[in-house]
């Protein structure tokens, strides 16, 4: 029986996958390629030097540890100045809704986000008092599609993993709720998601009964 829901931050919650895409993009432009938004959808979900290494390989460049790391600083920092301006209205439509009637009918409610910049993200939004347990980029240490950010959640609400399922924009996310065991909902295109167990479009008017048709 399910128990428990467990919901991906960015592209899901909130879309903060589009100041990802904006600042990843201004990276590759100052280091001279482009970068579009077919090729965002494999970063999607990914570590933030993952992300750098995909990128890089992309625009067909090689760099030392140390200018990895300077370069991923540089994205973060546009990326912290995006978000910084964020408020309630970058809520996902219905996603407040859909939290308020998780709560009403006794399911417990994760964050399982591999971002270091969540809690910024839920604390600007509001959003944090809707959350049972927060997990995100600062208490894992493998990005998705390893399962340990699903695992840790599912561990912190007190269930087990087959009690939980997943909300997930990203492909490497739906691939790390398979391999945790758990059930995922894809919010966002039928093409991309295609390994989910059900697609949603976004959460406006989608009611918790989704959750028995799973
Ligand atoms: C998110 C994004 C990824 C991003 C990662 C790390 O994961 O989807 O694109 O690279 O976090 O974020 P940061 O650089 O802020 O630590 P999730 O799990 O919320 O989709
Ligand atoms: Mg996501």
């Amino acid at each position: 029986m399910i128990k428990g829901c467990i919901f991906d931050l960015d592209g899901v919650v909130v879309d903060t996958a589009k100041y990802h895409y904006l600042a990843w993009k201004r990276l590759a432009n100052e280091l001279g390629f482009e970068f579009t938004e077919k090729d965002n959808e494999r970063l999607k979900g990914v570590s933030r030097m993952k992300s750098l290494e995909i990128l890089l390989e992309i625009g067909n460049l090689s760099f030392d540890e140390e200018t990895k790391l300077k370069l991923a600083e540089k994205k973060n920092n546009w990326y912290v100045q995006y978000i910084s301006k964020m408020d309630e209205s970058e809520i996902l439509p219905g996603v407040k809704e859909f939290l308020s009637q998780l709560k009403e009918n006794g399911y417990k409610i994760a964050l399982g986000s591999v971002s270091k910049n969540a809690m910024i993200i839920l604390e600007n939004t509001n959003l944090k008092q809707y959350f049972d347990a927060i997990i995100d980029g600062n208490k894992v240490t493998k990005a998705k599609p390893d399962p340990e950010v699903f695992l840790k959640g599912a561990e912190e609400l007190n269930l087990k993993p087959e009690e939980c399922i997943v909300f997930e924009d990203a492909i490497a996310g739906i691939e790390a709720a398979r391999r945790a065991n758990m059930k995922v909902v894809g919010v966002g295109s039928k093409e991309i998601l295609k390994d989910a167990d059900m697609v949603i479009e976004g959460f406006k008017n989608v009611s918790v009964d989704i959750i028995k048709a799973l």
